[in-house]
């Protein structure tokens, strides 16, 4: 792999994705065919393709394509991103793809093809269950976190990574998106007339506005360990046999419950829209089962791995200090789901939704199941400290 500074930014067309790749010899082939694929917010994302091979040409817009070139964007998250992916390979290689391939200048990562998976959201609305996707999230959580806490790295390599993970474009994004916007009446709100009673009443919900700040000040302020900062079901590629997760433009050092946190909210957004999206009683209740499994499952692998390496590899002599630990997981948990309550309220009426809820056609069953999301994110937020086990946490999913 090579980090090579060409002349300057441009983005690329179909024909230059497709050179690049062939100048590089990536591809040993000489007949290539290529498509822009990227359905994603903010990047292009090009296949490149031969007879047997092919890998993915990724590059940053210099603004967010989910609105336009009115919102300038950073290309620095190319780097973020490759980083990320470097860095996590080293704990968790077989959770990420390889990295084959980048420039600074162009913004460009080029890696392994995971066309053989699916994404997470588009199986799981579906109805598709996969058996590893939990234990797979624990794990990547877990060891990507702790081998970036100061439970395990010298204090000048843990803040000199922290400097270089500093993110502050995409942080703002997600400081904006997931714990300000939904929680007042601005511009990148979006949501249906119908709902704009239960909104109001968000809104005007002190307590809530109240513990939606502080989780807000939470995620500014705690450089816990590096974070993948999006990690939600669409940044995560899945097959019966393998997990990948992707897309870590948004990494940061942040706090260790927030990961996690996104997961599980997903999971639970598509455990209400599977109201919908499974329309047998049979099968539905046997795929929200196995949903709520996804979660007890996701978490209860983090905390034991956590666990584990901060037993056997913490360099951190309070580590065997009785009550750290389990004040720290407390602590953790506790964030995860206020974190999870922010982000099913921003999916549910922010900038950015998720297809789970929106891909519902009869309006009044969207409605009616996205008022259910807003109850349950607010009562997460608030009650958070009350909710001490992940069964609880499952069983308000449940009762939503
Ligand atoms: C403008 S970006 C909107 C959302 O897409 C990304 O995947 C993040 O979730 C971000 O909040
Ligand atoms: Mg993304």
């Amino acid at each position: 792999m090579t980090t090579a500074a060409k002349a300057e930014y441009k983005a690329l067309t179909n024909e230059e994705a497709e050179a690049l790749v062939k100048n590089l010899g990536l591809i040993s082939e000489t007949e290539l065919s290529v498509s822009e694929i990227g359905d994603g917010n903010l990047n292009l994302v090009f296949k490149v393709t031969g007879v047997n091979e092919s890998v993915i040409v990724k590059q940053a817009l210099p603004y967010a394509k989910v609105v336009g070139e009115s919102w300038p964007l950073t290309l620095d998250r190319a780097r973020i991103e490759s980083d990320a992916l470097i860095h996590a390979a080293k704990y968790v290689p077989h959770l990420v793809p390889k990295v084959l391939y980048t420039d600074s200048i162009l913004a460009v990562t080029i890696m392994e093809d995971l066309s053989s998976h699916t994404i997470a959201r588009k199986g799981l609305i579906e109805s598709n269950a996969y058996a590893l996707l939990a234990r797979d999230i624990g794990i990547f959580a877990a060891r990507t976190a702790f081998y970036t806490s100061d439970f395990y790295l010298h204090p000048f390599e843990k803040k000199r990574l922290v400097q270089s993970f500093s993110n502050p474009e995409l942080c703002k994004i997600t400081e904006d998106l997931v714990f300000t916007d939904p929680f007042f009446d601005h511009e990148t709100n979006d949501f249906p007339e119908e709902l704009r009673p239960d909104v109001e009443q968000l809104w005007s919900d002190a307590e809530l506005c109240r513990e939606a700040g502080l989780l807000k000040y939470q995620f500014l302020t705690q450089a816990e360990v590096l974070l993948h900062g999006d990690l939600h079901t669409g940044s995560i590629f899945v097959k019966e046999d393998s997990t990948k997760v992707i897309d870590p433009e948004f990494a940061f050092f942040g706090p260790l419950g927030f990961d996690i946190g996104q997961f599980i909210a997903n999971i639970a957004l598509n455990y209400l829209s599977q109201h919908h999206h499974s329309q047998e009683p049979f099968n539905r209740k046997e795929t929200q089962d196995k949903l709520l499994k996804t979660i007890e499952e996701t978490w209860k692998t983090f905390e034991n791995e956590f666990s584990r390496l901060f037993r056997e590899e913490s360099t951190e002599p309070f580590a065997g200090t009785d009550g750290v630990l389990e004040n720290l997981l407390e602590k953790t948990f506790t964030d995860a789901i206020g974190f999870a309550g922010c982000e099913i309220i921003r999916r549910t009426i922010g900038l950015a939704h998720v297809a789970d809820l929106d891909s519902i056609s009869c309006s009044d069953v969207q409605h009616y199941l996205k008022r259910k999301a807003l109850k349950l994110g607010a009562s997460l937020i608030k009650t958070r400290s009350s909710v001490t086990t992940i069964e609880q946490f499952t069983s308000r999913v449940r009762g939503a």
